[in-house]
């Protein structure tokens, strides 16, 4: 137990011994004694505070009974008597200058956080924590912090170095990309962290980087290949297309992603960046036809709405420059709605799809779409007549509604009469016996709502994969170019608002899905090759969400008994049978759900099941990579600059399992190098060139054995044979046997590190 808990509080200890029936009431106050006794006057501590998590503290005496005695404040005035739980040791840290958390002495969660807080206060936005990069997000632009010159620092720097570089997401993206260009196969960025961290800023800067840095590593004199720059500059446009149609600005962030994304860099033989492709992860469709208070709609509406030109305007059915149309579904929130930027934001949008290989016929029907789904949120429904006992119909007083429909069925090539029955009846199928009969049932009006909401939600889902998959037949690289990718992960953090939906759940579940991955690439995979190993190391013990994932997608869980009722078969068949071929095509591929008596008998895949499918395949995905970390941290909920709430903040390193991290490397052997950059490195330790020439794995056997005998002292300058001297000081000697061998190669690397 004691070594589970080590650099542990104290209290802690007692309180799971005494749970465990280890400590009895006598003990616990004869320890708690001793406990006490390490708490000397003028001992610097920690001490839990309301509003800042944890406050430095100066221990002032100690009680018998347990209780220490502190000075707190800016000038020590005021005195606290602590009572429950013992104050952490602030230890002697220069909190500014530590890069690396793993650092801090001790390590505790409270300099965690200061930790991060100054460096914070000194514009130092990036930490390290272990395998992890800890990214604040400063709500600023902060001069030369991802300048030309700070990529051309980390793409320059020997792979050896880029650690002793400044952290940075930089330093994240050259350390993928080295390893990918020693041939260490493909890698993964995960970028993780709570709406509005900074994730999708973060990739956007990992995307640069990597374009860039590919770009850069021709021969001096050599020229990028035309075809090369264009594939750079479709990668990079990529982002404001689906930017535009899957971002929108919520209560959190004025950008907030909708979509998780996946995002793989393919690189060839030389390691020059060829294609591209992107793996999008279920789109928020709710909000195209509900959004909450202070939400909008996604950043294309309104861009279209502001962006396009008179007459585009009357085309598509929005009304002339006097007369606007209100649409239900485009809410103004005048603090986040910003015309101008809507106007040129729609230019980006539009340059970036002619990049893409989107025309100017196909930009227009996509408009046409957009529109068309505005308009459907103004059609309104009769329900007085379902009271009367009469069937629901369209609203047939309310002017905006029947100009609305007619522009709807104009846009989407379908007949009034035809949509008007879709949206009010529902087919019902019967077979009895053997014999199908199918009728039709008038809808009530919150069925007749939540039909038109349906339809909405199905145009706006099937463009947005229709423009991911245009989008990845312009960027794609031939299978034959490309060897290798870095994958880039940028993913909704965890949601929880007051009513939640089947949305929230998958969220969840893919953030669950992705902790798992963490655990078990880095915590899991790390304890166990150490007791494979037998490589002495305490155990520590982390959260293993592994019964919260059975709960959410076993056998007998959540996701078996959840099916979302699919898409009605009447509303897939009418825009199937579109006038507008572009409309139509879009529901082409479609299943109807309740057509199981067809000849292929297929039935259509829920939205669980297909969000499983696909997140199992991008676990899968990530399994073959090297994954590197990134957790971005929101300093404050307002979105502001320089303002940083310490215990929103503490709650996001909790919950994203930095500090569980920090931990763990901190107890294990943070360093490890490959056997030929270990020798590259202390090769010059080895006696003769002839030992530098054996295998990797003997040779480095060998200088892990190496003596004073083994150097050649005689002719050596006093300095170098001590540090030479001290270089071989953590090896141990030698032991035949294979995997005694690599165990003992291995902690000779740790140990000279150290
Ligand atoms: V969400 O889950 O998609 O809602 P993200 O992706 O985590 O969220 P995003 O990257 O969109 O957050 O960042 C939010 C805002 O913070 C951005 O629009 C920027 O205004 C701001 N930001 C984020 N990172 C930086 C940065 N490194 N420097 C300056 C930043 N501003
Ligand atoms: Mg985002």
């Amino acid at each position: 137990m004691a070594d589970v808990l080590r650099g542990r509080d104290v209290a802690d200890a007692q309180n799971n011994a005494r749970k465990q029936g280890k400590l009895d009431a006598k003990t616990t106050h004869e320890d708690s004694a001793v406990a006490v006794k390490k708490y000397e006057k003028g001992l610097d501590v920690w001490i839990q505070d309301e509003a800042l998590v944890w406050v430095q503290a100066t221990v002032v005496g100690t009680m018998k009974d347990g209780r220490i005695i502190v000075r707190v404040g800016p000038g020590q005035d005021s005195v606290v008597w602590v009572k429950g739980g013992y104050p952490q040791l602030c230890g002697e840290n220069n909190f500014v200058e530590t890069e690396d958390l793993t650092r801090l002495n001790p390590l505790t969660e409270p300099a965690v956080l200061h930790c991060i807080h100054e460096r914070y206060k000194q514009g130092e936005y990036y930490t390290t924590a272990g395998i992890t990069l800890v990214a604040v997000n400063p709500f600023s632009t902060v001069p030369s912090l991802y300048s030309l010159a700070k990529i051309h620092l980390y793409s320059t720097a020997q792979p050896q170095d880029v650690k002793e570089l400044p952290p940075h997401v930089f330093a994240v993206a050259q350390q993928a990309f080295g390893n990918l260009s020693r041939g260490l196969g493909s890698q993964a960025i995960i970028v993780s962290g709570e709406s509005g961290a900074g994730k999708t800023w973060t990739a956007r800067c990992l995307m640069r980087y990597l374009a860039t840095t590919s770009a850069g590593k021709r021969l001096p004199g050599q020229r990028t290949p035309t075809s090369i720059v264009k594939i750079e500059k479709r990668i990079l446009d990529s982002n404001p297309i689906l930017e535009a149609f899957g971002n929108a600005g919520t209560v959190r962030n004025h950008n907030s992603s909708r979509f998780g994304k996946f995002i793989q860099l393919q690189f060839n033989r030389s390691y020059h960046l060829v294609g591209a492709s992107i793996q999008t992860y279920l789109l928020e469709k709710t909000r195209v036809v509900h959004q909450a208070q202070g939400e909008r709609n996604y950043h294309i509406f309104y861009q279209l709405y502001h962006g396009i030109s008179d007459e585009e305007r009357e085309l598509l059915g929005l009304g002339g420059e006097e007369e606007e149309y209100q649409f239900e579904w485009l809410p103004t929130d005048e603090s986040q709605n910003d015309r101008d930027e809507d106007w040129s934001s729609f230019a980006i949008t539009r340059q970036a799809m002619t990049s893409l290989g989107i025309g100017k016929c196909q930009q227009q029907e996509i408009f046409r779409l957009l529109s068309a789904i505005l308009h459907l949120g103004n059609i309104v429904f009769n329900s007085d007549a379902h009271d009367d006992g009469c069937p629901c119909t369209i609203e047939e007083d309310d002017q905006r509604c029947q100009q609305s429909l007619r522009v709807v069925c104009s846009l989407l090539g379908v007949n009034e009469d035809a949509l008007g029955r879709c949206l009010t009846y529902r087919r019902i199928t019967a077979v009895p016996g053997r014999r199908k009969s199918v009728f039709m049932k008038p809808c009530k009006p919150d069925e007749c709502v939540a039909r038109r909401d349906c339809l909405a939600k199905l145009l706006y889902a099937r463009l947005f994969d229709w423009l991911v998959d245009i989008i990845n037949k312009n960027i794609c690289g031939e299978q034959a170019e490309w060897k290798t990718f870095i994958g880039l992960l940028d993913v909704y953090g965890f949601e929880s608002f007051p009513e939640n939906s089947l949305e929230q759940l998958c969220i969840n579940y893919a953030n669950e899905k992705l902790q798992q991955h963490f655990v078990h690439h880095f915590l899991r995979a790390q304890q166990e090759e150490y007791e494979e190993e037998m490589i002495p190391w305490n155990y520590c013990q982390f959260v293993d969400n592994k019964d919260c994932l059975e709960l959410i997608e076993g056998k007998i869980s959540i996701f078996a008994l959840v099916n979302e009722d699919a898409v009605p078969e009447e509303l897939v068949e009418l825009i199937t049978q579109s006038g507008n071929k572009f409309v139509s095509s879009l529901v082409g591929d479609m299943v109807v759900m309740g057509d199981t008596t067809s000849k292929k008998g297929r039935t259509a895949r829920t939205v669980v099941s297909k969000f499983k499918a696909s997140l199992d395949k991008l676990m899968h995905t990530l399994e073959s990579t090297s994954p590197h970390y990134i957790r971005c941290i929101k300093p404050n909920v307002q979105s502001r600059p320089g303002v940083f709430d310490r215990r929103h903040v503490e709650r996001q390193l909790q919950a994203c399992g930095v500090l569980e991290t920090v931990n763990i490397s901190r107890l294990s052997y943070p360093t490890r190098l490959a056997y030929p950059a270990f020798l590259e490195r202390y090769g010059i330790i080895m006696r003769t060139a002839a030992d530098q020439a054996t295998s990797s794995r003997s040779s480095v056997s060998s200088l892990s054995s190496l003596s004073d005998e083994n150097l050649d002292t005689e002719n050596m300058d006093p300095q170098d044979l001590l540090r030479r001297k001290n270089l071989v000081a953590g090896g141990t000697p030698g032991t035949p046997g294979r995997r005694r061998r690599r165990r003992t190669a291995r902690r000779t690397a740790v140990g000279i590190e150290h």
